[in-house]
């Protein structure tokens, strides 16, 4: 079996990672072959000492990592990846900055990482690049001769076509692309975008379902919804902490209904759009108004960004204003939290829910709606609200579809959930958990391996960059 090499912009020690479905369905990948981990360590070092590559063996995994200067991560993590790229693929494009040199500082980090990760590779690996801040890694392995298989996943959506063009060096980006063996994304509405920019704007044409040929290179894309490990995050449920965090949820509330909504602090998460969503459930609904409460955790991210100060300071608003318009001395309708959970306590938060908020207004997938699905007692579960322009909407269509931007309808939407009655609850949620099972995170790793193993081998003689 051919080593794996996944290539991320962090590393995590898969000893100290608890549970945490990407990094352990990775991790268990990377043992069974023992593989290698590389990226960049966390660390910001200052200029000319960033040369040195920290090794250390992690049980079977090898560990790889490099520092940035603070100059490269201003450019490369929060400019280009976080200012850029990440804004603009999930259509704000107004709140993405072109600065021309953060595209320097992007291409620079991922030459520094294709240079030391070279010297690292066997013959017969294969190599796994993820998400948004690596994209020309492979093109930058290619121009220094690396032959290996290489396949990219991309975790956040890829905008319509139009959209991806309003970036400045987009066909550079997407030119990139074509480095890779495989190209991965998580709904067939990122590959559709793929395939409308690659045939329009880069003339592209279509060898054969799936493959494109240009820029003298054929690449093969699809879609791979990333899932989670059910067992794993059901086994969470019932462990201590999971149990007890479920009991003093349910002990507390035993007079309410609970909502839930767990999210990074992210502008595209729709967290404001889902507070004016519930304010007009408790306008329009007197009866929710005592009986229903919102949990909403919120956990700190990316905060030397600016866009992200400012949906905090919204998100903080709008919680008070609800707070202050309907609460009573005994009942607020608002639980804020700006922290993270600890991940053990999650599950038992979900089941204890009977409504999860799951409404972004651009999501690659989004794992918490499947964790919700997977924390619930089969015999009276909870429901899902999801906003259709979440990536799991093409998978989850039983749960409660709302549009985010629609308030009254994403009020009632949430009214419904409410109400619903205990048979179509079950029915909805086992349709669910069946989907959940059989498109889970090992089906995902291994799809996109297998399909990444028999992509075709490409010719030589391409020039890359
Ligand atoms: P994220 O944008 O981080 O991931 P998501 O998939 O919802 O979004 O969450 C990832 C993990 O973080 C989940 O396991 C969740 O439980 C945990 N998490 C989120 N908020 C938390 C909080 N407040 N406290 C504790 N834990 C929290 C990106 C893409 C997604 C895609 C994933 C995986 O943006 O669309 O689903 O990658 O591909």
């Amino acid at each position: 079996m051919s080593r794996l090499v996944v290539i991320s912009n962090r590393v995590a020690d898969p000893r100290k990672t608890a549970a945490g479905g990407l990094a352990v369905a990775l991790a268990e990948v990377l043992s069974n072959t023992g593989g290698l981990w590389f990226g960049w360590s966390g660390k910001i070092v200052p200029e000319g000492a960033n040369e040195a590559l920290h090794t250390q063996q992690a049980g079977p995994v090898k560990l790889a990592t490099v520092d940035l200067t603070q100059a490269d991560h201003d450019a490369y993590y929060l400019g280009y990846s976080n200012g850029v790229l990440w804004p603009v693929f999930h259509y704000r494009l107004d709140l993405a900055d072109f600065d021309a040199g953060y595209i320097a500082g992007y291409r620079r980090v991922n030459q520094q990482f294709a240079r030391k990760l070279l010297p690292l590779l066997r013959p017969d690996d294969i190599l796994w690049v993820h998400d948004y801040h690596l994209i020309p890694l492979a093109a930058e392995l290619r121009a220094l001769g690396c032959k290996q298989r290489i396949g990219f996943f991309l975790h956040i959506p890829l905008p319509p076509p139009l959209m991806l063009a309003a970036i400045p060096g987009h066909d550079w980006l997407v030119r990139a692309l074509f480095a890779y063996d495989l190209v991965g994304f998580q709904s067939k509405a990122d590959l559709g975008h793929f395939a409308g920019y690659v045939e329009t704007e880069a003339h592209a044409q279509p060898v054969e379902p799936g493959r494109w040929r240009a820029f003298g290179r054929t690449v093969q894309a699809g879609a791979f919804p990333i899932g989670i490990d059910v067992d794993e995050f059901q086994a969470l449920t019932r462990a201590p902490e999971g149990a007890e965090m479920y009991q003093r949820m349910k002990n507390e509330y035993s007079r309410r209904k609970l909502l839930v909504g767990v999210d990074r602090l992210d502008y595209s998460k729709g967290l404001p759009h889902r507070m004016r969503a519930f304010r007009e459930l408790l306008a329009k609904n007197p009866e929710t108004r005592n009986s229903a409460t919102l949990i909403q955790i919120a956990s700190p991210s990316r905060e030397d960004v600016s866009a992200y100060n400012d949906i905090l300071h919204e998100l903080e608003s709008l919680c008070g204003s609800i707070n202050g318009n309907f609460g009573e001395l005994d009942w607020m309708p608002v639980r804020y939290m700006h922290r993270t959970v600890a991940r053990a306590r999650l599950p038992g938060l979900y089941r204890a829910s009977r409504v999860a908020l799951v409404t972004p207004l651009r999501d690659g997938m989004n794992l918490v709606a499947k964790e919700f699905i997977a924390a619930q007692d089969e015999a009276d579960p909870g429901v899902l609200v999801l906003s259709r322009f979440a990536g799991a909407a093409e998978q989850m269509r039983e749960a409660m579809l709302v549009n985010p931007y629609d308030t009254e309808g994403t009020a009632a939407g949430i009214m419904m959930a409410l109400q619903m009655p205990l048979e179509e609850r079950r029915n909805r949620h086992q349709a669910l958990l069946q989907t959940l099972r059989r498109y889970d995170v090992h089906w995902w790793c291994d799809g996109f391996l297998q399909a990444l193993d028999s992509a075709q081998a490409e010719e030589a003689g391409t020039s890359w960059l």
